[in-house]
């Protein structure tokens, strides 16, 4: 485990190659119940790069007229998410030790040239409990700064398995992801084959 900045630590390879199995299957039904979409900047409307899907009773989207929020079903299907699956519930305990258990699991999946501009996750109301995120396939060159856009960032690289937790001083940090490495050596798990190149769940409280 690596303190990136306080608050924030990296747990390279947390998941083994089993469990990343176990949870590519899980994520692969909950794509299927709940069928990727492409989320829209507020105001510009242009499409964000990565497709994204949610479990857990409120999901993460934007769309051009109502900027980023959550909401409790699935924009274009209209169903409610699915549920979290029990082992993130599981993972969730053990990596955060917050007392409640997450409200909203967001699944972001990255073609080969998707990325993420730096930003901070500020879209709930409780910035008390941390933010749990898993990655699978690819690596990417991930980005972490301060609190303020202008902070110094540094660089690292997310790989498959890798969990990554962040709370307390650093949970207004900014991020992104810069980019997605040849994905040759660590395709996504045989269940999310064909979905993309990285897969990255963030679990969170939200209200
Ligand atoms: C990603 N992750 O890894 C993007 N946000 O694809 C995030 O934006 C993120 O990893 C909040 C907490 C952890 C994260
Ligand atoms: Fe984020």
């Amino acid at each position: 485990m690596a303190e990136i900045v306080p608050g924030a630590f990296h747990f390279p390879g947390f998941l083994d190659a089993a469990a990343q199995e176990r949870l590519a299957q899980e994520i692969a039904a909950v794509i299927e119940q709940a069928p990727l979409f492409v989320s829209r900047m507020p105001k510009s409307g242009l499409p964000m790069s990565v497709r994204m899907t949610n479990c857990g009773p409120l999901g993460w989207m934007s769309d051009r007229d109502r900027g980023y929020r959550y909401e409790p079903r699935h924009p274009e299907t209209g169903a409610l998410w699915p549920p979290i699956p029990k082992m993130l519930l599981d993972i969730w305990d053990e990596l955060t030790r917050y007392p409640k258990p997450p409200e909203a699991c967001l699944v972001n999946v990255y073609s080969n040239d998707a990325k993420m501009g730096l930003h901070q996750d500020r879209d709930e109301a409780d910035f008390e409990a941390p933010i749990l995120s898993l990655s699978l396939g690819a690596d990417c060159r991930f980005r972490f700064g301060g609190p303020k856009r202008s902070d110094k960032t540094v660089g690292f690289t997310l790989s498959s398995g890798d969990a990554l937790v962040f709370g307390g001083p650093a949970r207004l940090c900014f991020h992104g992801v810069d980019r997605i490495l040849p994905p040759i050596l660590t395709p996504l798990p045989a269940p999310l084959a064909g979905q993309g190149a990285r897969v990255n769940l963030t679990l969170r409280r939200v209200t």
